[in-house]
């Protein structure tokens, strides 16, 4: 039945109609927002943003914060959460928040396209997270430094340990930075707990300080503050490749690595964007963002590019690093626990 109105009745229903309109989506545009707690370098952070918002239309809220003050934050927020999406940073604090049950189960159709180590990451926390990246841990000297002091390079762990690098050494606080933590539980498996922490104890004498950020000693580094710099292999990479004179070293007895993960925040308020936003980082058109902002890992997506100066894995003497172990929850609170009160205490 056709329905008549009055003027004033239809100017209001043509106004009603030109708002709802302004509300809409163009075609192919994403409503909304997601927040994103990100756990990579700022450059890369901000280039991902940039990336997703063009792509979809969607706005991204980024925060930048490393792996440990994320994972932190995710569980001092879990009664409110305030993040959708918790974007790279180490495996490890990934896989306790989603054992803890800080994090949303997500199976993207992009799973297939991705390498096997990442794929059983996912599978390791019945899909609660997902690796984005491979990186190797190592460490880097000043080649400028050495020389014009006359010092031996080291090519081992073991060689950190020596006088002549009294107070030269920088490295993390594994409490705040995935990659400490990834050293930490890396000394463990490679030597046994109580070796591990006998080294960490004679270390600690040589170590000037503790960063919050896992790359920072990469940079120092690269400007002379510190002759050592204890990093993942590719943020020492990212300096070499700027010019300064840097040489990465992958340590004689053998190294771990990262699989740097990506996660869903349970309650998440925007969980429709967080889940676009997931897909799109898990495409190999996001993924060879990487290399652009000097992000050399190697990324997940089988299809993705592998940056020439991504350390080869094949080449490493890598452990074969238990993540369900070093990841769960009772260990890694367990381990940051011991370092806290047996090697963070001691006087140097
Ligand atoms: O710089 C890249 C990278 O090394 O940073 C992540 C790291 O966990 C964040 O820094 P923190 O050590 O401070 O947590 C790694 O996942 C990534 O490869």
């Amino acid at each position: 039945m056709p329905i008549s109105l009055g003027r004033s009745a239809m100017l209001r229903a043509l106004l009603a109609l030109g708002a709802a309109c302004a509300a809409l989506p163009a075609a192919g545009q994403g409503v909304g927002q997601v927040v994103v707690y990100c756990s990579v370098p700022e450059d890369w952070c901000n280039a991902v943003a940039r990336g997703f918002e063009q792509a979809s239309g969607i706005r991204v809220a980024m925060t930048r914060r490393s792996s440990g003050e994320t994972y932190a934050l995710i569980r001092a927020e879990a009664a409110n959460p305030r993040g959708d999406v918790w974007f790279g940073g180490t495996g490890d604090p990934h896989l306790q928040a989603a054992e803890e049950g800080l994090l949303e189960e997500y199976r993207s159709p992009l799973l297939d396209q991705l390498h096997p180590w990442a794929l059983r990451q996912a599978e390791q926390a019945r899909f609660r997270t997902v690796g984005i990246y491979a990186g190797a841990l190592g460490y880097s000297y000043n080649r400028r430094e050495l020389e014009r002091r006359r010092i031996a390079p080291p090519t081992s762990w073991a060689d950190l340990l020596r006088p002549e690098f009294r107070g030269e050494v920088q490295v993390a606080n594994p409490n705040s930075s995935g990659t400490a933590y990834t050293m930490l539980a890396t000394l463990v498996q490679l030597m046994g707990e109580e070796p591990a922490f006998q080294y960490l104890r004679q270390l600690h004498r040589n170590v000037a300080q503790y960063t919050r950020s896992g790359a920072a000693p990469a940079r120092a580094v690269a400007t002379g503050e510190a002759l050592i710099g204890i990093t993942f292999q590719h943020d020492a990479v990212a300096q070499a490749v700027q010019g300064a004179p840097v040489v990465v070293v992958s340590p004689a007895e053998g190294t771990g690595y990262e699989i740097g993960s990506m996660s869903i925040i349970r309650g998440a308020r925007n969980l429709e964007n967080a889940r676009r936003f997931y897909d799109w980082a898990l495409s190999a058109e996001a993924m060879a963002i990487m290399p652009r902002v000097q992000a050399f890992q190697v990324p997940a997506n089988r299809n993705a590019p592998v940056p020439p100066e991504a350390p080869d894995f094949s080449r490493l003497r890598l452990i074969d690093y238990d993540f369900a172990r070093w990841g769960s929850s009772a260990e890694r609170t367990r381990l940051l626990a011991r370092w806290d009160r047996e090697i963070a205490a001691l006087p140097r």
